[in-house]
């Protein structure tokens, strides 16, 4: 009997219309956002019996991490993740992710999320991009060579950085901001092109910093998401139970995707001190200038951005 269903398939999605589409994303195929991608990508497959397939494309193949949203509103693409503090440019309100220190804890990032989502959706729809879902990175803490005593220490030092923000917090701490991507990170250490950096501990471990870096300060500055999107003729042009099923497929996405980035926190916490780091609380006098340091970053942040600051702001900080 099983020929008879094959062939009875085969039939099957011959008739049916297939639309095909390629996901570009900066990060490895290994890391968390990328297989929460696949997975997001098979679930739609499955329930639309393959009327859309996606195909994922990661490590900055299709296209680099800071051009994906232009390529994915040009059409070039129809659809991408990316991180949205490379979107600042344009959408400055994305810089809300990259504030250090104004967020906490994953119960903060996704209050935060929650006020940011409309304006980004409206940012979004203007650019004719339509958000699927966003995930945060873990917390983002302090790698560094030796031990760290002060901002003083950072003086002179090249700082790896990865976005606007963290460009911007290099300057105050007086380093050399030197621009890596995430998956060139290893490759920069071993050719001594950087000394430190603020990142994730899923970030040292997947870029294996160990040999180079000795210290983690889990200084918890912000969680910055990434966010998949697609580009809205390509959304529109699907039958509405395919669009249903994309838009079902991403909200389960969304919340595999934060409880993964919690579970990854840990695990990679974790593996940093088994591979021999030292993974230490900031001193004090340090963590009283970071947050000093925070504080003008915010002033500034508000400043450029104007009246939608206050729209996430206000609410995030009197509306508990
Ligand atoms: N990892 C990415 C972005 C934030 C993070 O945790 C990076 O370092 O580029």
């Amino acid at each position: 009997m099983k020929w008879f269903l094959l062939v009875a398939l085969a039939a099957a999605s011959v008739a049916h219309a297939q639309t095909r589409w390629q996901l570009a994303t900066g990060y490895r195929a290994e890391s968390f956002h990328t297989q929460n991608i696949a997975q997001f990508a098979a679930e739609v497959e499955q329930a639309t019996a393959g009327a859309l397939r996606i195909d994922v494309r990661p490590d900055n193949t299709l296209f680099k991490l800071a051009d994906i949203r232009q390529a994915v509103q040009e059409g070039q693409v129809e659809a991408g993740e990316s991180i949205m503090t490379s979107m600042v440019d344009e959408v400055p309100i994305a810089g809300a992710d990259a504030i250090p220190f104004v967020v906490h804890s994953y119960a903060d990032a996704r209050r935060l999320w929650q006020l940011q989502r409309p304006l980004i959706e409206k940012h979004f729809a203007v650019r004719g991009l339509r958000p699927l879902y966003a995930v945060p990175w873990p917390p983002q803490g302090l790698f560094t060579g030796s031990p760290v005593r002060s901002a003083a220490d950072f003086k002179g030092t090249r700082m790896r950085t990865y976005n606007q923000s963290t460009r911007r917090i290099a300057q105050m701490l007086g380093a050399t901001p030197v621009d890596v991507p995430m998956v060139e990170v290893n490759r920069a250490l071993a050719r001594r092109e950087m000394d430190n950096m603020i990142t994730s501990a899923v970030t040292g471990v997947e870029n294996r910093v160990w040999g180079q870096i000795g210290f983690y300060y889990g200084i918890n500055a912000w969680f910055p998401k990434n966010i998949v999107f697609v580009n809205a003729r390509a959304f529109d042009a699907l039958p509405t139970p395919v669009r249903e099923a994309v838009v079902q497929a991403a909200t389960r996405a969304e919340a595999r995707g934060w409880a993964l980035s919690e579970a990854v926190a840990s695990d990679s916490t974790r593996e940093l001190q088994r591979q021999g780091m030292r993974v230490e609380r900031a001193p004090a006098a340090f963590e009283a200038e970071l947050r000093r340091l925070g504080e003008k970053f915010s002033r500034e942040w508000v400043q450029s951005v104007g009246n939608e600051a206050n729209v996430i702001f206000v609410p995030y900080y009197f509306q508990r």
